[in-house]
C-alpha cells in the first residue's frame, strides 16, 4: 500500500469561548495541524448567542486561510450540538469575575455553565474525548464538569496549568542564563491561581540538576511570587489578560497528551488527583505528569520536604474551601 491510500479519518474538536481572545489565538494554529498532526480537523466553536455573531467572522477569517486540514466548521450556543462526537474539547468561555464580585457568585455563575457543559460531554462526545478546561476558576470549573459528566473518565477531564509550567520555565531560564529548551524537571503544584507552587527543586540543565546555582532567596521572594503572579503582571503592562500565551500552553497541554511527553521530563497538568504525594482523591491539582500511550500519569517518588509541604498544602486547602463553595451554593 502506498502512503496517499492512508485514510486519516477526521478528528472532531470542540473551543467553547471561540469569538474571545484566547480562541482568537487558539483557533488558527488548532486549524494549521499544531496538535493533530496530519488529521483533517472538524471544527465546532461554542458561543454564547451574542459571541456566536463575532465567532462568525472568527469563522470567515479561519476559511480565508485555506488550512488543507480544515475539513469542516460550525458555530452554535447548544452544548449538545457543540461537543457531538467530540475527540477534543478546549472548554475556554467562562464568566470572568466582575469587580467586587464575590467568590461564591462567581463560582455560582460558573456552574451554570460547566455543570451543562459536562453533561453534554458526557451525552455526545466520543468515547476517547480529551477535556482541558482553560476558562477560570479552572481547577474548579474542570471538577463540576467532571461531577456531571457521568460516564466519562474523571483523567479525562484536566484543566490547564501549563501556563504556569511555561512562566517558570521562562523565569529559570532566564535566571539561569540557558536556552529553556536546556530546561528540564520543573513543576506547578495545585490551583491555577496565586497559591500555585512553582516549584524549582527539582529543574536540571542539560538534564544535570541546578537547584544548587539558584539562592533561596531568589526562589522564595522573586521566581515562586512573580510565576504565581504573572496573569496580574501581564495585564499591568498589556492592558489585557494573557492570550496568545495562554492559547500557546492550550495546545502544548493537549499535543502532549495526545503525542507523549519526552522520557526524560514532565510536564505540569491538572487533573483528578489519585491520591499521590497525599493529595486528596478527586481533588483537581497541579501534577508533574508524564503523558505514556496517550494517558496522564502522575510522576512518582519525588521526596518532598517540609517547605514543599507547606506549600502544596496551601493549595490542597483552597481548592478544597473552593469545592465546599461549589456544594453550598448547590451546583453538584
Ligand atoms: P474573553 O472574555 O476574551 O472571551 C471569553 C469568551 O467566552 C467570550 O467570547 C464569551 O462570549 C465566551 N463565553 C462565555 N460563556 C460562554 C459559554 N457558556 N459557552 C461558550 N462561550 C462562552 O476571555 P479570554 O481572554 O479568551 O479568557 C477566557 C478564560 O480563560 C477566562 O476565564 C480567563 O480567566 C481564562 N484564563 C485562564 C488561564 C489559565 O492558565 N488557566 C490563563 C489565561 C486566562 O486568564
Amino acid at each position: 500500500m502506498t502512503d496517499n491510500l492512508h485514510v486519516t479519518e477526521p478528528i472532531t474538536v470542540s473551543v467553547t469561548g471561540a469569538a474571545g481572545q484566547i480562541g482568537y489565538s487558539l483557533l488558527f494554529r488548532l486549524a494549521q495541524g499544531e496538535v493533530f498532526g496530519d488529521r483533517p480537523l472538524n471544527l465546532k466553536l461554542i458561543e454564547t448567542e451574542q459571541g456566536a455573531e463575532i465567532a462568525k467572522g472568527v469563522a470567515m477569517e479561519l476559511a480565508d486561510c485555506a488550512f488543507p486540514l480544515l475539513n469542516d466548521m460550525m458555530i452554535t450556543s447548544d452544548p449538545n450540538e457543540g461537543f457531538a462526537g467530540a475527540n477534543a474539547a478546549f472548554l475556554v468561555g467562562s464568566k470572568p469575575r466582575s469587580k467586587g464580585e464575590e467568590r461564591a457568585d462567581l463560582l455560582a455563575a460558573n456552574g451554570k455553565i460547566f455543570a451543562p457543559q459536562g453533561k453534554a460531554i458526557a451525552k455526545e462526545a466520543a468515547d476517547d474525548v480529551r477535556v482541558l478546561v482553560v476558562g477560570n476558576p479552572a481547577n474548579t470549573n474542570a471538577a463540576i464538569v467532571a461531577a456531571h459528566a457521568e460516564g466519562v473518565d474523571p483523567k479525562r477531564i484536566t484543566s490547564l496549568t501549563r501556563l504556569d509550567h511555561n512562566r517558570a520555565l521562562a523565569q529559570l531560564a532566564d535566571k539561569l542564563g540557558e536556552p529553556v529548551k536546556n530546561l528540564s524537571h520543573v513543576t506547578v503544584w495545585g490551583n491555577h491561581s496565586a497559591t500555585q507552587f512553582p516549584d524549582a527543586t527539582e529543574v536540571r540543565v542539560n538534564g544535570e540538576p541546578a537547584r544548587g546555582r539558584l539562592d533561596d532567596a531568589w526562589v522564595e521572594g522573586e521566581f515562586i511570587p512573580r510565576v504565581a503572579k504573572r496573569g496580574a503582571e501581564i495585564i499591568e503592562v498589556r492592558g489585557r489578560s494573557s492570550a496568545a500565551s495562554a492559547a500557546s500552553a492550550a495546545l502544548d497541554h493537549m499535543r502532549d497528551w495526545v503525542h507523549g511527553t519526552p522520557e526524560d521530563d514532565w510536564v505540569s497538568v491538572a487533573l483528578p488527583s489519585d491520591g499521590s504525594y497525599g493529595i486528596p482523591e478527586g481533588l483537581q491539582f497541579g501534577f508533574p505528569c508524564r503523558s505514556v500511550n496517550g494517558e496522564w500519569e502522575i510522576v512518582q517518588g519525588l521526596e518532598i520536604s517540609d517547605d514543599q509541604r507547606a506549600m502544596i498544602d496551601k493549595n490542597v486547602k483552597e481548592l478544597q474551601e473552593e469545592w465546599a463553595a461549589v456544594k453550598e451554593a448547590g451546583l453538584v
